[in-house]
């Protein structure tokens, strides 16, 4: 259920007073050291952050679609590196025990990640398996009383720090399709898993992504989400509806800072005599990305709210996420662009939100992943 406005007010200006005082001034740290300091994690918890999305029931908030995206925007205010902390719980990592776990599971896992007691991660990518997402080969064979994990997923963001893993694994070796993949709920302490060395990335210092890999896992039948064999891979695209909606939120919040720092930039930096606002080519591309943001905003929120409504927003979703992280990438240039030289040089912090805005076109599905979706949805009469 809703926040009614009031509390919804406070939380929105509860996060934002923690991103802008307490998060941008170490944003220059965290990159420096690759990390999130201990002490800012325990804030997060405090604030309830990792349990955006986790029912109340669990000890979570339970924010609608609407709330959450909101949520993003404010968070996206600065570095994502610090949204990723909380970004697996909240999202990829922790959806698909909240959409299609039993009972038991949830009972266990879920006020453990609403707390951020435990961190949870999303193991579908795999070194043959990216964007074709079905031809995942890691296997999980049933073997009496258990299932033996085989495989290797990659780039699997907070890894080294999971206590839990929702994986998805190809149960029947002879369906070589998305029929043939099933999701489990996969503690990270069991024999035989394995986290590689966190990959050196272009942005986005601060958080991490690791192969994780499975020899010989021993895994308990229970682990399994759903129902029965065979309904992960359907199981991780409508966790995917919903993280890339958040993903598209979060696109908008970076694009307004860099909005703002520019138009606090152009305020004050003479050239020619002037401030740099003065000169229309500047007001031109400020107008440019105001617009673009303000586009991406509309249909972030337009996407949330009917996804609050309706349900299923696989094509508004992709539509959003195509968008708005497009739309960011676009901003990031020109803002490096209005601030010259300085926006090149690693002081002003410019160039550090134009590295860590180029993932958003990759993961939780390229650009061009995105457009195959709207134009199937399209095709098959399913339109916004
Ligand atoms: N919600 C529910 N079900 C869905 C769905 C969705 N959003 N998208 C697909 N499905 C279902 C389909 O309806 C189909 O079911 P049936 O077999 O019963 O008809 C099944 O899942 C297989 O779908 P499809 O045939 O479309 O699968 P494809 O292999 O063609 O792949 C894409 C579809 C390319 C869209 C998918 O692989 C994808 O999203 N890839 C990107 C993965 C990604 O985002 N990776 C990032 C890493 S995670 S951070």
């Amino acid at each position: 259920m809703a926040l009614d406005l009031e509390t919804r007010t406070q939380l929105i200006e509860t996060v934002r007073r923690f991103v802008r005082e307490r998060l941008v001034p170490l944003e220059r740290q965290v990159s420096d050291e690759d990390a999130v300091p201990t002490d800012v994690v325990a804030e997060m918890r405090e604030l309830g952050l990792f349990g955006l999305t986790i029912p109340v029931s669990y000890g979570g908030l339970e924010l609608t679609m609407e709330e959450e995206v909101m949520i993003a925007q404010e968070l996206g205010w600065t570095s994502p590196a610090f949204r990723s902390v909380v970004g697996t719980n909240v999202g990829i990592g922790s959806q698909g025990i909240v959409m299609d776990g039993r009972p038991e599971q949830k009972d266990y896992w879920l006020p453990k990640l609403a707390s951020g007691e435990v961190v949870a991660s999303f193991c579908l990518t795999e070194p043959e398996a990216g964007s074709d997402a079905a031809s995942l080969r890691t296997t999980a064979i049933r073997h009496g009383d258990h299932y033996l994990v085989n495989g290797t997923k990659r780039y699997i963001t907070n890894a080294n720090k999971a206590g839990v893993f929702t994986l998805m694994a190809r149960t029947d070796p002879s369906n070589k399709g998305a029929g043939g993949v099933s999701a489990f709920v996969v503690p990270s302490n069991l024999a035989g898993i394995s986290i590689g060395k966190p990959e050196k990335k272009m942005g986005q210092q601060g958080a991490h992504i690791c192969d994780v890999v499975f020899d010989n896992v021993k895994m308990p039948l229970e682990c399994l989400l759903g129902e029965r064999e065979g309904l992960g891979f359907k199981l991780a695209m409508r966790v995917l509806d919903r993280g890339r909606l958040h993903i598209a939120g979060v696109c908008v919040g970076v694009a307004e800072r860099l909005i703002h720092e520019c138009v606090e930039y152009a305020k004050t930096r003479r050239q020619f005599g002037k401030n740099l606002g003065e000169f229309q080519m500047i007001q031109s591309m400020l107008a440019d990305c105001r617009t673009e943001a303000y586009a991406a905003k509309c249909m972030v929120m337009d996407a949330a709210r009917k996804r609050d409504e309706k349900g299923a927003v696989t094509i508004e979703a992709s539509c959003a996420k195509y968008f708005a992280s497009e739309m960011v990438g676009r901003v990031a240039d020109k803002a490096v662009q209005i601030f010259g030289g300085a926006g090149y040089v690693a002081d002003y912090g410019i160039e550090r939100f134009y590295r860590d805005v180029r993932i958003f076109r990759i993961y939780e599905g390229t650009s061009q992943i995105q457009q195959v979706v709207i134009a199937r949805e399209m095709l098959a009469g399913r339109d916004v």
